[in-house]
């Protein structure tokens, strides 16, 4: 069978990718390891940029998103104990959308049954081939029997534990990385936010975060150490944790309720380049990561998404030069959203080995930066997203 684009992975990447692809008349299928259930159920990302609910509503998907995400003209820092609001609309005419990931994904799902595309779930053993020659393949076993599908281009968007990547022969990639020395450990909620908007909280015991999926649902993290069991967090225990590294007034105002969904993220900053490969690209996780502190991991897999369907319909139309520019295009932005999550995670979150004077150096930087509105708008600019360029 041929097909002109095949889609590793229904992630947000893959999905986005596809009805884009699919609206300007170019026929994809996605294949995914996964179910579709499963995929609904991880619980990740929780804040979109403005870029990324304007891609949306191009391909179509962005109904439910403004009945029933919230925009957020503003987010508050806390350290010392003491909250400091940063207002996003007020330094840079933007705000940003709390919509869950999982959300996004359902939306994406939906529209793309609708539309009858072909989407195969529960594919084992994915094989990528022949993306440096004229006759890229994938196949793929369902059902124990073994598919085989030509394209003209294969899109990578299979995550950081995906096929694509690993497939690329070493000599031809160079991968760059940072561990952190922590997780986050995540709880959903079925209890009303503690706030209106984000909190970012940095405290001697740790980093937390209070963030929130609706006006009755919350996500809420605290900072962990990497090798932490999330089987040790019983629900009394996380509330109290964070309760410790909030402001008092702020604790108490803290509805807490037993979790619905309770786990423990890893820390890294990743970047393979280059991202094309022949007939392959690498889109999204696949391609990078960033520590969540800076709510870009999403938005940086919709900007990679939205500079890829606009390079293979480019090629369709009879136009080589924007598929030769997608992996350089897409690393500049990139690099500037790892710059940001890596000073964001750097300034809130407790090192182990970061000393007296590394605390000196944090605490010097937050209160810098609200003394100084030019270092505020700086934050705010990244925060909501800089523009597709
Ligand atoms: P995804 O990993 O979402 O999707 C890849 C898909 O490919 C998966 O469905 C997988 O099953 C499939 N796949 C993998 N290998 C395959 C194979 N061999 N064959 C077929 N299919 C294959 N970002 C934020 O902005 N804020 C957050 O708070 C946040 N929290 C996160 C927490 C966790 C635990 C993780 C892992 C990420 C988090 N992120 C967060 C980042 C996250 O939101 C990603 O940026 C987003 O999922 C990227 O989407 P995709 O690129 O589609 O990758
Ligand atoms: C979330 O709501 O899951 C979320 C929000 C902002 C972040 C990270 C995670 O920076």
């Amino acid at each position: 069978m041929k097909t002109q684009v095949v889609i590793i992975g229904a992630g947000p990447s893959g999905l986005l990718l596809g009805q884009l692809l699919a609206r300007s008349g170019i026929a994809n299928t996605v294949i995914e390891q996964r179910s579709a259930d499963y995929v609904l159920g991880r619980i990740r990302a929780g804040v979109l940029e403005q870029t990324t609910v304007d891609l949306l509503q191009t391909a179509g998907v962005a109904e439910r998103m403004h009945q029933e995400g919230l925009p957020h003209v503003g987010v508050e820092l806390c350290f010392g104990g003491q909250r400091h609001r940063i207002d996003l609309l007020g330094l840079t005419g933007k705000r940003v959308m709390v919509y869950g990931q999982t959300e996004v994904t359902r939306d994406l799902m939906d529209a793309r049954a609708a539309a009858g595309l072909p989407t195969v779930y529960e594919a084992d053993e994915v094989v990528v081939s022949g993306f440096d020659s004229a006759t890229p393949s994938v196949s793929y076993l369902k059902d124990g029997v073994r598919v085989e599908l030509q394209a003209d281009f294969i899109a990578g968007c299979d995550g950081f534990h995906g096929v694509c990547r690993a497939s690329v022969p070493a000599a031809a990639i160079t991968l760059h990385e940072k561990v952190y020395p922590f997780g986050w450990l995540g709880v959903l909620a079925d209890v009303p936010p503690v706030s209106d908007e984000l909190i970012y909280v940095q405290h001697e015991r740790g980093f937390a975060l209070c963030s929130q999926r609706s006006k009755v649902r919350s996500r809420y993290y605290v900072q962990c150490a990497l090798d932490d069991d999330v089987a040790a967090w019983s629900d009394d225990a996380f509330w109290a944790e964070l309760k410790r590294r909030l402001p008092t007034e702020t604790a108490a105002q803290l509805v807490t309720g037993a979790s619905i969904e309770k786990s423990i993220a890893p820390l890294r900053s990743f970047v393979a380049e280059p991202l094309r490969f022949g007939s392959m690209f690498l889109v999204g996780d696949a391609g990078h990561i960033v520590p969540p502190t800076g709510a870009k991991g999403l938005n940086l897999a919709a900007s990679d998404v939205a500079y890829l369907w606009q390079a293979i319909s480019g090629w369709y139309a009879g136009s080589k030069a924007e598929i030769d520019h997608y992996s350089s295009r897409a690393l500049a932005r990139i690099w500037k959203a790892e710059r940001f999550s890596w000073w964001m995670t750097s300034l809130m979150h407790k090192f182990p080995d970061s000393g007296s004077f590394g605390h000196k150096m944090q605490m010097a930087e937050m209160d810098y930066l609200f003394s100084s509105q030019a270092a505020m708008t700086v934050l705010a600019e990244n925060y909501v997203g800089l523009p597709l360029v």
